[in-house]
């Protein structure tokens, strides 16, 4: 048993995103942290310096147009270099002025073509960088009741999403994420899971649903749609985070540990842990006030620490116990496995792969923050209005 649990965790992939080490913060204050990476080549230092300590995050989202460069192939090779990859390519049509009213779904046609030929463009990105996923997320929606056409903006979504998708090579795939509220708070264009489902199964097999963790509803039960999508074959990508109040990008894990536990679950049930499952696992989060590098490697750790809870639970007890209707027995089976302490499991599990058993510790001891608090003096952080 232990041997099988540690070996689905040594097959365990965890991508974290560039904007993650970057400057962030609410509509109210960015806080400018030292050392933070001014162009997209930092960025993948800081996340090779991630995989450097867990050994599980060897790939690294960009988001266009924030990690813009002039080669792709170079921006690939760097990151080879530093024992990682490139991942998912995130499009962003969300900060222009021209998308005040939408960009894919704007009632004005120039501004569609603006933002389809962006999400074009995102898939040239792809093909330099040899990334084979496109995520889509869309800020468009309506304020006011009435002003504007909800069907029609379905339609324009619709139209713009199969052209992208007909740009699409064999092996690429688009990933398209849904979000209840924020920009717009009467109507989102692509408010949930249901809608993302439902262009993804007009689009084809190569459009999947992205669950962005910190997208619902309070009490919506997540673990219910990650069992329904990945039935369906439609679970493309997480976007971990938590949340506990709206899309807060908080560390996940921090906020709701059984949620993510009961998440993984589903996973592990499935099988869809394994990287040829077809489902990404990634990390969208912001560190506002915490420091980035070690808050993504604590990320990735609570991402591995709920997997092994889930790995732990005997799966044969439970199901026995279901069968049986035994509802206050299958109850105690997984949350004995949720009570478990795994921590020991890992640390055992990273010596055995020659990584230190406490990876923030290491970092700590690493001396690269103060490495890049040295370098990283003069141009402008990387961030959002930092
Ligand atoms: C939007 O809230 C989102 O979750 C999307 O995934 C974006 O790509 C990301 O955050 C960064 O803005
Ligand atoms: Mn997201």
């Amino acid at each position: 048993m232990t041997e099988r649990v540690k070996q689905a965790l040594r097959e365990q992939r965890i991508e974290t995103p560039s904007w993650g080490y970057a400057n962030s913060g609410t509509r109210f204050k960015v806080f400018r942290q030292e050392g933070v990476p001014r162009t997209p080549y930092e960025k993948i230092d800081d996340a090779a310096t991630v995989h450097r300590f867990t050994g599980v995050a060897p790939t690294v989202s960009l988001h266009i147009p924030w990690d813009v460069v002039d080669d792709y192939a170079d921006l690939g090779k760097h990151a080879a270099d530093r024992g990682v990859a490139l991942g998912v390519i995130n499009s962003n049509v969300f900060q222009d002025d021209d998308y005040m009213l939408g960009s894919v779904t704007n009632p004005d046609p120039r501004v569609r073509r603006k933002a389809t030929d962006h999400l074009l463009a995102c898939v040239d990105v792809m093909d330099q960088s040899g990334s084979t996923d496109l995520k889509l997320w869309f800020s468009d929606g309506t304020n006011y009741p009435g002003q504007d056409n909800i069907r029609a903006r379905q339609d324009r979504l619709a139209e713009a999403l199969q052209e992208v998708y007909a740009r699409l090579s064999s092996d690429q795939r688009m990933l398209l994420e849904y979000k209840l509220f924020e920009p717009a708070f009467y109507t989102m264009d692509v408010p949930d899971w249901g809608t993302s489902y439902a262009h993804c199964l007009a689009l084809g097999d190569q459009a999947q649903v992205v669950i962005d963790t910190g997208h619902h509803a309070p009490g919506t039960n997540i673990e219910f749609i990650v069992a329904f999508l990945l039935r369906a074959a439609k679970l493309g990508a997480f976007d971990f985070n938590s949340r506990f109040y709206a899309d807060d990008d908080l560390m996940v894990g921090a906020a709701d540990p059984f949620q993510l536990f009961r998440i993984m679950h589903e996973i592990v049930q499935a099988d869809a842990l394994k990287q040829d499952s077809g489902v990404t696992f990634m990390l969208d989060q912001c560190h506002n006030i915490e420091p980035k590098i070690p808050a993504i490697i604590r990320s990735v750790m609570n991402v591995q620490e709920a997997t092994a809870k889930a790995l732990v639970i005997d799966a044969e007890a439970l199901a026995q116990a279901q069968r049986d209707g035994d509802v206050l027995g299958a109850n105690a089976v997984f949350m004995d496995a949720f009570q478990t302490d795994v921590r020991p499991l890992l640390a055992e599990l990273r010596e055995e792969q020659g990584l230190d058993p406490d990876p923030i510790a290491a970092y700590g001891r690493s001396g690269y923050a103060e490495q890049i608090r040295a370098d990283r003096v003069g141009g402008e952080a990387a961030g959002w209005g930092a």
